[in-house]
């Protein structure tokens, strides 16, 4: 078998995203996600200039020897475009392996290890009134675990909150396919964000008792000393985990925090090798790996990382907002399935115009993901529907300080 062609499809049908498609001369096709949100060109260019000639001719069931061949031919290793576009060759490639096996790709990485994964879906509001019911609304979906992002009295726009009521039962969508395309400008103050978020979490506690699973993401802006007295006024409320408490690049910096502090902490989803949780992981600075499967470079390096995590019993905690595409979210899942060391998957959702150009296969019943059991990924690409769609300009927003400094968002 070979691979006889590999196609880039870029589609916006609620947000932009890239999809590899390779084919192999028997007519498998199989898909990846190289979706890397408000730099997507550069994958694409990545992809269709560098890779895909490469790719030609190969053996699609030769997935270490193509990664490890993708990686250090290139000489410039890691980076986030290069290990996106490594990722989405990975993941076509498995799902062409396991489409030939006639079985869907869990059963390739050892079989499910649980009935299905847990997931956590992302509350916010306004005020406390408002975050209540985006509560209660993700309890009716059926989710069984919930982030809790909110406004902060005195800043007018903080990312990971609503700006809008929900729509269809999706509440907010970071949607920056919507806000033009340019970088939208939200304004932040930590001190005040300190003195606010634990009577928030007291609230939600006092609604929902104390048995609900209930998540937070700092989004890299506090300092460590800011962080270590956030995760220390947190616990009461024990918390599932408090992500990106600090900027990922510091990584000492979690160091600090976990002398302060009981509660679990999760970072990596701007990781994009194993190299980068070397550290973290072996001197249990971390609690949970949160890499995406398409920003770490694809199923073979995140099952690599799980396994590292593992003997130390840190557990995976997989990135899954609606910038991962279906591709992206179905190869989570069978991770998920699959491996021992299982801790919680991020869905958030994709919009109804996603799901038309991405068929999927998973179910979500009683709190719990399951990828499907149709072979391969389980995700079909509609092109003609892709193509109705074409790419947008799209930025995430940033930051400034009541000053006008830029900060971290
Ligand atoms: O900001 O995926 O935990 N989830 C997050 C996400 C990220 C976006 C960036 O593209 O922090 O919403
Ligand atoms: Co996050």
């Amino acid at each position: 078998m070979r691979i006889i062609a590999a196609d880039v499809i870029v589609t916006s049908p609620d947000r932009n995203f890239v999809t590899l498609q390779l084919t192999t001369d028997d007519g498998v096709t199989g898909l990846g996600d190289a979706t890397l949100n408000g730099r997507e060109l550069a994958v694409v260019a990545y992809l269709r200039e560098h890779v895909a000639p490469l790719l030609l001719d190969r053996d699609p069931h030769a997935i270490e020897d193509t990664w490890q061949f993708l990686y250090r031919s290139a000489y410039w290793r890691r980076g986030p475009v290069t290990m996106a576009a490594i990722a989405a060759v990975d993941m076509a490639l498995w799902d062409i392996k396991a489409k030939v096996a006639g079985l869907p790709l869990y059963q390739l990485l050892g079989g499910a290890s649980r009935r299905g994964a847990l997931a956590y879906g992302h509350a916010s509001g306004r005020d406390i009134p408002e975050l209540l019911d985006s509560v209660r609304e993700h309890l009716a979906l059926g989710y069984r675990a919930i982030r809790i992002q909110t406004a902060v009295p005195g800043i007018d726009a903080v990312y990971g909150v609503a700006a809008q009521p929900s729509v269809d039962g999706v509440r907010y969508d970071y949607e920056p396919a919507q806000r033009g395309a340019l970088p939208a400008e939200e304004d932040w103050d930590t001190r005040a964000y300190l003195r606010h978020l634990p009577g928030v979490f007291e609230a939600v506690r006092h609604e929902f008792g104390p048995e609900l699973p209930l998540l937070h993401d700092g989004h890299h802006r506090m300092t460590p000393i800011q962080a270590a007295r956030l995760g220390r006024d947190l616990e009461p409320y024990d918390l599932f985990w408090l992500e990106d408490c600090t900027p990922a690049e510091n990584q000492d910096a979690l160091r600090l925090v976990r002398s302060h502090t009981i509660t679990p902490l999760a970072i990596g989803e701007v990781f994009n090798t194993v190299w980068d949780f070397q550290h973290l992981i072996r001197d249990q600075l971390i609690d949970y790996v949160r890499a995406a499967v398409t920003h770490a470079g694809g199923i073979t390096p995140m099952r690599k990382i799980l396994d590292y995590a593992a003997q130390y019993q840190i557990k995976s905690g997989i990135h899954g907002p609606t910038d991962i595409s279906p591709v992206g979210m179905a190869a989570a899942l069978h991770l998920d399935l699959a491996v021992h060391n299982f801790g919680i998957q991020e869905y958030m959702r994709h919009g109804d115009r996603t799901n038309e150009v991405f068929r999927q296969s998973f179910s979500f019943e009683g709190g719990l993901l399951h990828p499907g059991d149709q072979p391969g990924l389980g995700v079909t690409l509609d092109r003609a529907a892709a193509e109705a769609h074409p790419y947008r300009a799209a930025y995430l927003p940033y930051n400034r300080l009541k000053d006008g400094t830029v900060h971290d968002w």
